[in-house]
């Protein structure tokens, strides 16, 4: 067998790397079944919620199935894949805020800010790491920019519009939902910008603090995307039983 092919169908548990590219492939793939199948015994309303969480799940799967054979083959970052995996699983989550905040009157504008917010700080973040070559000026500024989109949806989350929008609800566990998801985004989220500064050049790297190699980029991303996709979906799971328990 070519050295190629071998490495790519070897499990490699010595390499973190590879190791959390494989397992968030699994991970991704049974929450993926588990909410498609969850959503059959909630509450009509709550089946679009579901059937998103599933989506944002099943994309994540297949994109990680590409980025550990990626991975393995070329012992480098897979940028092109994990940012078109997040071009599309940001806004879905995004989505996940419109959907439980509609009922209390959430307009569509609302949705659009925060799509275009994600796709601001994705864009940057794409630019910064892919066409700089880890230059520090460069990945420094589109890092700025990419956070204003960031600090965007942290505070629609905890001060602005979804804060509002979610104690006009007379839902208590949309309220909490809506929290949890703000906890997320500002813990959860905060993971991705810790990964971005362990590029060559970046401020936690080798020309940095010297505390991250590049490679941890990759391993703080794969726990990252873990963490949010997965606990996201739960969270709305979460609120959707118990709101049709009630509505039963
Ligand atoms: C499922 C994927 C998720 C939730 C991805 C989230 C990604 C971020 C919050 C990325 C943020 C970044 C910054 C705030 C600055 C540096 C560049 C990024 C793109 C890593």
């Amino acid at each position: 067998m070519s050295t190629l092919l071998s490495e790519v169908l070897t499990l490699k548990v010595d390499d973190p790397v590879a190791f959390t590219f494989f397992i968030g492939y699994m991970a991704m793939f049974a929450a993926t079944v588990f909410f498609l199948f969850e959503r059959g015994s909630v509450d009509g309303k709550w089946k679009t919620s579901l059937l998103v969480s599933g989506m944002i799940t099943g994309i994540a799967a297949v994109h990680y199935y590409y980025m550990r054979d990626f991975y393995l083959a070329t012992g480098t970052n897979p940028t092109v894949l994990r940012y078109i995996d997040w071009t599309l699983t940001v806004p879905l989550m995004c989505v996940e805020f419109y959907l439980l905040l509609k009922p209390a009157g959430a307009p569509k504008s609302f949705l659009w800010k925060l799509i275009g917010a994600s796709v601001l700080m994705l864009v940057m973040g794409y630019i910064g790491e892919a066409f700089t070559d880890g230059t520090m000026g460069h990945s420094v500024l589109y890092g700025f920019l990419s956070t204003i989109g960031y600090v965007y949806i942290l505070y629609s989350a905890w001060f602005g519009e979804a804060k509002q929008l979610a104690a006009k609800s007379n839902s208590e566990s949309v309220q909490k939902g809506i929290n949890a998801l703000a906890w997320f985004v500002l813990v959860g989220w905060a993971i991705y910008p810790i990964g971005y500064m362990a590029m060559p050049g970046g401020w936690l790297g080798a020309d940095g603090a010297g505390i991250l190699k590049p490679s941890d980029l990759d391993l703080i991303y794969n726990i990252g995307d873990a963490i949010n996709k997965i606990g996201f979906g739960l969270v709305v799971y979460g609120i959707a039983t118990t709101e049709s328990v009630k509505a039963a």
